[in-house]
């Protein structure tokens, strides 16, 4: 039996989006299936998931009754994947950011590793297409800032295109997990990192979104500039 990898993607308004970006995921490799977590979008995303999930076994969906944020839906997410064999677990916006076509390298580098991050930020070069400059530069510092926060040496800790080794999640403590917005990447990489996982990053082109409305806001970065501070606490204390 291969071993088989879930894609977990969270959606909130993303209709035309999603019904393009499943199949791409798909037919990148015969062992990944997806899982939708849908936050009871108003615009009909998870009634099209569900008629998706209908008619190919390879698609699943959860739905929550609303909008609950991006972290707690990656956690119900990765429970689901525990329940079920799969060695692999992605977590992949639905908006095109994050192009299908990485998938395949992802597979191939964690062979290999642990936890496999797709950076924008790797060996001096910024691979981010038709970002605003100040969203660029929020984006650029913000990992600076976590680097030295957190002491946890990552190009990219803020990145959402990530592949986890079952082992890593089964090793967290899920029900600690407490930042549901950027922090949540920061925070998930940054445990897996302190219980000595094997973390790799891999160049990835991330695309702004053409479609569909950012869920960015206010005070998801405020959380994340606070959140750090947390972990290193808790790093301190011996509690990650
Ligand atoms: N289920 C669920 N999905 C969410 C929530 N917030 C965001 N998402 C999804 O998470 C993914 C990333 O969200 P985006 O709005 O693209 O956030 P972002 O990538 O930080 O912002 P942009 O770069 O401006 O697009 C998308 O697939 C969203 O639909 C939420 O509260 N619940
Ligand atoms: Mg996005």
């Amino acid at each position: 039996m291969p071993e088989r990898a879930l894609v977990i993607i969270p959606t909130y308004n993303e209709l035309n989006n999603l019904q393009l970006i499943v199949p791409q995921v798909l037919e990148q490799d015969p062992r990944l299936d997806v899982l939708v977590v849908d936050d009871n979008s108003p615009d009909g995303t998870g009634r099209v998931a569900e008629e998706m999930a209908g008619t190919n076994p390879r698609i699943h969906v959860l739905h929550r009754p609303g909008k609950l944020g991006l972290g707690t839906a990656y956690l119900a997410g990765f429970r689901w994947a525990l329940d079920r064999d799969y060695a692999f677990v992605f977590e992949m916006d639905a908006d095109f950011s994050h192009d299908p076509k990485h998938l395949p390298q992802f597979l191939a580098a964690i062979e290999d590793a642990d936890l496999v991050l797709g950076s924008r930020y790797l060996g001096g070069r910024v691979t981010v297409v038709n970002w605003p400059m100040p969203r660029l530069l929020l984006s650029y510092f913000a990992n600076i800032y976590a680097r030295v926060v957190t002491g946890v040496r990552l190009g990219d800790a803020t990145g959402g295109f990530k592949c986890f080794r079952r082992r890593v999640l089964e090793g967290i403590d899920l029900g600690a997990v407490r930042s549901n917005g950027y922090a949540f990447q920061i925070e998930m990489s940054t445990r897996a990192a302190r219980r000595g996982f094997r973390i790799v990053e891999i160049p990835i082109v991330f695309v702004d979104r053409t479609d569909g409305v950012s869920k960015m806001s206010k005070s998801i970065v405020r959380e994340a500039v606070w959140m750090v501070w947390r972990l290193r606490l808790l790093a301190i204390l011996g509690r990650l």
